[in-house]
């Protein structure tokens, strides 16, 4: 099997009806989707998630954010997936994001910036179990 990684349709993005869109896109560039669902995440669940940014002036915005309506996360396979979603996603800040990504053409600044993507294989794997259970996985 090659490489899982994890990522987050954002709630910016479900709201605009471009969850399709995005998944198509995924498809479309290779990545065999193992997991799929859609969740509303509650404080503790998103608090749980950015943990490592805890401490950041930007959390508690975050937090309200991927709060305020409902995100669909998923497991993707791919040779590279952790680079290559990344890629797909570019970069943090939509508004520095070039057309043709994700983040690009679906996101609206540095919050509201439509995907999340794993940063490295380990935080994925951390991720893709925060997430999903075996039986959610094919
Ligand atoms: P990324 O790995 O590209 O998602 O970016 P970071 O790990 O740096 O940031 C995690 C999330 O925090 C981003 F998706 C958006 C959010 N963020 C802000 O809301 N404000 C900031 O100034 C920086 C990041």
């Amino acid at each position: 099997m090659s490489d899982l990684t994890f990522g987050i349709i954002k709630p910016d993005a479900v709201a605009a009806n471009n969850s399709g869109k995005i998944i198509q896109r995924v498809l479309d560039s290779g990545f065999k989707v193992r997991g799929l669902k859609m969740l509303h995440l509650s404080d503790k669940q998103a608090e749980g998630f950015y943990a490592v940014h805890r401490e950041r002036p930007f959390f508690r915005s975050l937090v309200e954010f991927m709060t305020n309506g409902p995100v669909v996360v998923m497991a993707l396979e791919k040779e590279n997936a952790v680079t290559e979603w990344r890629a797909l996603m570019g970069p943090t800040n939509s508004k520095e994001a070039p057309a043709g990504t994700l983040r690009g053409d679906f996101g609206t600044d540095i919050e509201r910036n439509a995907v999340h993507g794993s940063d490295s294989k380990e935080n994925a794997a951390i991720e893709v179990s925060y997430f999903f259970n075996r039986l959610e996985l094919v």
